[in-house]
């Protein structure tokens, strides 16, 4: 196979997206492999104004369907403007969260109706779903200390919230993976780095 491939990157805070998905640049640049490395929400200038709207704390309150509305719009800019065109040249597209974590964010996290989410889905991008979807998957603790042990700042809105608001989103990750088996891929990132980024390299090599 050649061509772009659409490669993206979820799970709860402090999985280890960030970390891995620059592994996954290396991976590519060593391999001579055209790639890009891009991020949900932003990705580009408007978007990461949008970014900064859904996670920044401030005194009015952002209700849960506000916040999927944000989402899907910052990723409307982020599909026409980066993401569609580089897969267009060839080049792969590493992504730090696409609409799976609104899924499971807003969805299983917020309680904002699937069917809402999946119409959003439909419009922002019918034609469009990752080739390949790691899911770094740990338990909710583990991810929520190494967040807040890099952190030097003060908590983001969903930093901030409950250990069971992310045990929620952890189950509903694990479910979208349980019911799309084709796509997903199941990383235990519990596990030492070194063996999760041998993992991530299979999954690459599997894709090339
Ligand atoms: N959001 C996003 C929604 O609600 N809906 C949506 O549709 C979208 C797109 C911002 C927020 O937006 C929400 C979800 C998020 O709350 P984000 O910037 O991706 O999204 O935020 P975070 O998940 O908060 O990103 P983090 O940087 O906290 O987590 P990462 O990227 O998963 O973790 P990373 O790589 O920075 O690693 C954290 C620490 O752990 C270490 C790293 O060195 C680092 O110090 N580490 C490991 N240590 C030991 N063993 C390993 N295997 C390790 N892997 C990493």
């Amino acid at each position: 196979m050649s061509g772009g491939r659409f490669v993206t990157l979820e799970g709860i805070e402090g999985a280890g997206k960030s970390t891995i998905a620059k592994f996954a640049l290396a991976w590519l640049t060593r391999r001579g492999i055209p790639g890009r490395l891009t991020r949900e929400p932003g990705g580009t200038p408007l978007a990461e104004r949008v970014r900064q709207i859904v996670l920044e704390r401030g005194a009015e309150t952002l209700s849960p369907v506000a916040e999927t509305l944000l989402m899907f719009a910052a990723r409307e800019l982020h599909l026409k403007n980066v993401i569609r065109p580089a897969l267009e040249r060839g080049e792969w597209v590493i992504c730090d969260r696409f609409t799976d974590a609104t899924r499971a964010y807003q969805g299983s996290g917020r309680g904002v109706d699937a069917q809402l989410i999946e119409t959003l889905a439909a419009a922002v991008h019918p034609d469009l779903a990752p080739d390949c979807t790691l899911l770094l998957d740990l338990p909710v603790p583990l991810g929520l200390g190494r967040a807040r042990a890099r952190e030097a700042g003060a908590a983001d809105r969903f930093e901030a919230e409950t250990v069971a608001f992310f045990e929620r989103v952890r189950a509903g990750y694990l479910e979208l993976a349980r019911r799309d088996p084709q796509r997903f891929q199941v990383l235990d990132a519990a596990a030492p780095l070194a063996a999760v980024e041998e993992r991530v390299e299979r999954a690459l090599e599997a894709l090339a």
